[in-house]
């Protein structure tokens, strides 16, 4: 038997009446009525009730069950029955009970505000919420992996610390190196296009640091950022590959995380329209047009706010495409569109409901074209020498996008805050747990 011979409380509910059965987890639910004693037992699978009871039970296992508190970290062995009143409708009546990790007032009882359960992130996440969303993240990492692999897309690893801006000097994380000021990295971006150059199609998963000026509930200041850049590759191509890979990873959750998604009250019917591509594609033009119908006050050349992308996301049930934004408003690597040198070959993926859950662009590779881009952004040339011999010695078309996983699995697990998709996210006024 696997795992020293202790089931899983789903493989239980799987069980025969009768059978025997050793199982181990913690204490999820707790009841006393003397001569009974119910424990559900909580393991990473599931839920699992659990009765010692005078009829059936030596006395020293109820003896033993009256210290198994809430949280407590318990083994037992018994026989299944059959309780339309346990969940799951089966119950193990105990015959062996041991409690290994005693845990006496456990802190979060249910009701407190959310500043007491951040503080208590470390046991919170703990939760059976919680612990679906790590279970729905797992999956979605995995798929990112295999989608990249499946294509010959190459992983690499880029640094963290970092000596220029990415994605604009206002979010950016000084850090002390040696009296020298580093940075963050905002965005693994142009080290992965110095990678290309050797692999032509590379992939790295990595954290991205966002000094954010203000508190939402989509933006973290620690993400995880999942970006790939591919040589010989336009816009097109990399929203293909964009599409492919959502379409790919909603499916892979589709799958495998139906029960999941059930607990967290998600109906799979809002992503299954997401498995198929193409996704639709608007330019940010009309998607400013048909703002203003919905009677935004808002006028080319404006960002995008998170009211506008969500009421441009009701006329959607898919992830869908903006495209061409003006230049002037985005990153200063984007490649100027060779049709209107006002717009960017840039474009953003939205879901419904989030938001921009990517961004990507083609990158522009003129020399020139790329110094005066980074002028006209005030930046610096001279933070960029290494960045722009990339320009110097052999240039190539290229594109390449990051994927906010929290946005991606806030929006897949239907999660109302960002900090519930990351188990320890972090906040300007508090590091800790
Ligand atoms: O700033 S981005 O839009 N684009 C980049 O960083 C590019 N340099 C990526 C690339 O082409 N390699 O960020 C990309 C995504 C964005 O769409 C969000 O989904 C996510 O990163 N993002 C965030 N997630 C959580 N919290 C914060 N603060 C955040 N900022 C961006």
């Amino acid at each position: 038997m696997p795992r020293d011979g202790y089931l899983y409380t789903r493989e239980v509910h799987g069980l025969e009446p009768g059978a025997r059965a050793r199982v181990r987890g913690w204490v999820y639910r707790y009841r006393d009525l003397g001569s009974k004693v119910f424990i559900v037992l909580r393991d990473p699978e599931g839920i699992l009730q659990l009765v010692a009871s005078a009829e059936y039970s030596p006395r020293e296992v109820l003896e033993e069950a009256r210290r198994a508190d809430i949280e407590a970290s318990i083994v037992a062995e018994g026989v299944v029955a059959r309780d339309p009143r346990a969940p799951g409708g089966v119950e193990l009546r105990l015959e062996k009970l041991r409690v290994v990790g005693e845990s006496r007032d456990f802190p979060i009882k249910g009701g407190e505000g959310i500043d007491y359960l951040l503080d208590n992130r470390h046991l919170w996440i703990r939760s059976r919420k919680l612990t679906q969303v790590w279970r729905i993240r797992h999956t979605v990492l995995r798929a990112f992996r295999e989608y990249f692999e499946s294509r010959g897309f190459w992983e690499v690893s880029p640094p963290i610390l970092t000596q220029a801006a990415v994605e604009g000097g206002a979010t950016l994380f000084k850090v002390d190196f040696f009296g020298d000021v580093a940075y963050l990295s905002q965005s693994a971006q142009l080290y992965l296009e110095a990678l290309i150059f050797s692999l032509e199609r590379v992939w790295a998963l990595s954290p991205s640091f966002r000094a954010e000026r203000s508190r939402t509930r989509r933006h973290l200041y620690e993400y995880w950022h999942l970006e790939a850049e591919e040589a010989w590759a336009h816009m097109e191509d990399e929203m293909r590959t964009v599409e492919e890979l959502v379409a790919y990873a909603t499916k892979r959750v589709l799958d495998e995380r139906l029960e999941e998604l059930e607990q967290l009250r998600q109906k799979p019917e809002r992503l299954e329209p997401a498995k198929k591509t193409p996704y639709p594609r608007i330019t940010y033009e009309e998607a400013i047009e048909r703002l203003r119908k919905k009677g935004f006050d808002i006028s080319y050349g404006d960002d995008l706010g998170a009211d506008e992308e969500r009421a441009l996301g009701e006329d959607y049930e898919t992830p869908f495409f903006i495209t061409h934004f003006p230049l002037r408003i985005k990153a200063f690597y984007m490649k100027e569109d060779p049709q209107d040198p006002e717009k960017a070959l840039a474009f953003d993926l939205l879901v419904p409901g989030v938001g921009e859950i990517v961004g990507g662009s083609e990158r522009e590779d003129d020399y020139e074209k790329l110094v005066q881009h980074i002028k006209m952004h005030n930046l610096d040339p001279r933070d960029y020498e290494w960045y722009l011999d990339l320009r110097r010695y052999g240039s190539v078309p290229h594109s390449g996008f990051g994927l906010g996983v929290e946005r991606y699995i806030m929006w897949i697990a239907g999660l109302d805050h960002i900090r519930d998709a990351i188990p320890f996210p972090r906040f300007r006024d508090r590091l800790y747990p």
